[in-house]
């Protein structure tokens, strides 16, 4: 099949390093801006800071920064203020720092647009640049909060064991050059270290990323490369520390061209260089903690015993079906989330993967189920959210068993089929070749991709899929593991054969063919 251009794809980056023309966004202009604009009710100047965030990213500047400002807002408490790192690009701190860390979140509905200046961020660090700096800050004590985005492949976490990937070079060489840390988890090893030194209270560490018991994996991961240091450190940090598991849920695009254009809009032609985009939608439910933080339930996050249940409905019903969206909809030439899920026949698999793979290993009650997915498809087609497939589609190797296979073994364990699983594994192996192709709108960018490149380069259909499900480590240990590869073979080959509609409707359920809304 081959895959069609589309230049949609061409959706401009911001080009920070373009002169300034006009006035950038700054705190002294701060009080000039249209009066439409949402502007923080707090002066800038009078906050501490309280919370460092590693991975300062536009999800983190769409969710973490603007509920801390929300929550700030609401109690008038000055002391969280946000240092935030950046974990590999410049970029996005040289344009903070140019604009006394101020940006612009546009939340677009689709129809209306709400503009909001943030002003939370007291700080922007580039870690590579000051890595030493990183693990100091955690250390400061009025630092009572770490929270992180630093993305799956951040944690070097085994997906199958969930301990610390020693083998992984980044780790291997933290450990070598434990002085100059670069990895998340080497960093804060080394502030805990310094408060530990100090004999001071150590800050809460938060992950806010997309891995089932997030807090869990974050925990096991610091306390593994402590042990590799230092037992008496792993003793203490395993006695001492509190990692809340975490479950976020807001859809963010990174600022692109057109946002900025819309921000210098709404800021009366001010220009700002890192606006992000985002849905108005947002959920943080945080397990509950002892210890100081912002009260961010005035933002509308709920403190749980358990996030348990949370996780694992938005691990499977969202990301999931992100997933299967992304590879289905780029091997169809969508480049983008939404436009894959207004597509009739993907949109009418997506509903059945979740209604029908992905629910009955979930705890929620039918009616929940059903508004859950309806406003899902809803999201998902939001048009102002133009979610690019090859951020959704990255490393698939590491998302696959917690979004996907592991609702898909459960289901193979209690005699369920999986057709829609099964479309979606086919898929995400084809693009190993399709992103090799000129024009493929979806790149593939995985940890994994070297030593798949084997397996991916086996011609026939079903002896790759063997290949692919055989690993372990990115699919664990899947019940009745002939039959499922057999189906992926099939699926497979009927990839390289037919349409991607073609395939997909095959596989509809009746009471879902019809179903394009
Ligand atoms: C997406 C998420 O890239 C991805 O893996 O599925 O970023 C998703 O948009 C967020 O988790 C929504 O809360």
């Amino acid at each position: 099949m081959r895959v069609p251009l589309n230049t949609a794809l061409a959706e401009p980056n911001i080009d920070y390093s373009a002169p300034d023309i006009v006035p950038r966004l700054s705190a002294e202009n701060l009080p000039q801006l249209p009066p439409g604009v949402v502007r923080p009710k707090f002066a800038l100047g009078s906050l501490a800071t309280g919370i460092v965030h590693l991975g300062c990213g536009s999800f983190h500047r769409a969710h973490q920064a603007l509920a801390t400002q929300h929550a700030i807002a609401a109690t008038g408490d000055p002391r969280w203020g946000i240092a935030s790192v950046a974990m590999s690009r410049p970029d996005v701190v040289t344009a903070l720092r140019a604009q006394d860390n101020l940006y612009t979140t546009l939340l677009n509905d689709g129809g209306r647009v709400r503009a909001e200046v943030v002003g939370t961020i007291t700080e922007a660090v580039h870690a590579p640049s000051d890595p030493i700096g990183v693990a100091r800050r955690i250390a400061d004590p009025r630092v009572r909060v770490v929270t992180l985005t630093v993305t799956t492949d951040g944690y070097c976490v085994s997906p199958v064991t969930g301990r610390l990937d020693t083998g992984c070079d980044r780790v291997v060489r933290d450990l070598r050059r434990r002085a100059r840390p670069q990895t998340p988890i080497g960093m804060v090893v080394a502030g805990l270290a310094e408060v530990r030194r100090r004999g001071g209270i150590p800050p809460v560490l938060i992950s806010c990323d997309n891995l089932s018991a997030n807090g869990h994996q974050l925990r096991s991961a610091v306390i593994d490369f402590a042990a590799l240091t230092d037992d008496r450190l792993a003793d203490w940090i395993a006695r001492n520390v509190r990692f809340p598991c975490s479950v976020v849920d807001r859809i963010v695009q990174p600022g692109t061209a057109a946002d900025a254009a819309v921000a210098r809009n709404w800021l009366g032609g001010i220009d700002d260089r890192t606006p992000v985009s985002a849905e108005p939608f947002l959920t943080w439910t945080i397990e509950d903690f002892d210890g100081e933080r912002p009260h961010w339930e005035a933002a509308g996050a709920q403190f749980v015993g358990d996030v348990t249940d949370h996780e694992l409905a938005k691990l499977r019903l969202l990301n999931g079906t992100h997933m299967l969206l992304a590879y289905l909809g780029a091997l169809a030439g969508y480049p983008t989330i939404a436009q894959a899920a207004a597509d009739p026949a993907l949109a009418a698999l997506a509903r059945q993967f979740m209604l029908c793979e992905q629910a009955p290993t979930l705890a929620l009650s039918g009616a929940e189920l059903r508004s859950t997915v309806d406003e899902l498809v809803r999201r998902f087609r939001n048009p102002a959210i133009r979610h690019d497939m090859t951020r959704v589609g990255r490393n698939g190797s590491d998302k696959l068993l917690p979004r996907v296979v592991a609702a898909m073994s459960d289901n193979v364990a209690a005699r369920r089929p999986t057709p829609a699983a099964v479309l979606l594994i086919a898929a995400w192996i084809r693009w190993f070749d399709v992103a090799r192709t000129d024009d493929a709108v979806m790149r593939l960018i995985d940890t994994r991709a070297d030593a798949l490149a084997g397996p991916a380069a086996e011609a026939d259909p079903h002896r790759r899929a063997e290949l692919f499900l055989a690993r372990t480590d990115i699919f664990g240990a899947v019940p009745d593991l002939e039959r499922v590869q057999r189906e992926v073979g099939d699926a497979l080959a009927e990839l390289g054969r037919d349409s991607v509609p073609e395939v997909v409707r095959r596989r509809l359920l009746p009471e879902f063919e019809g179903r394009t809304r």
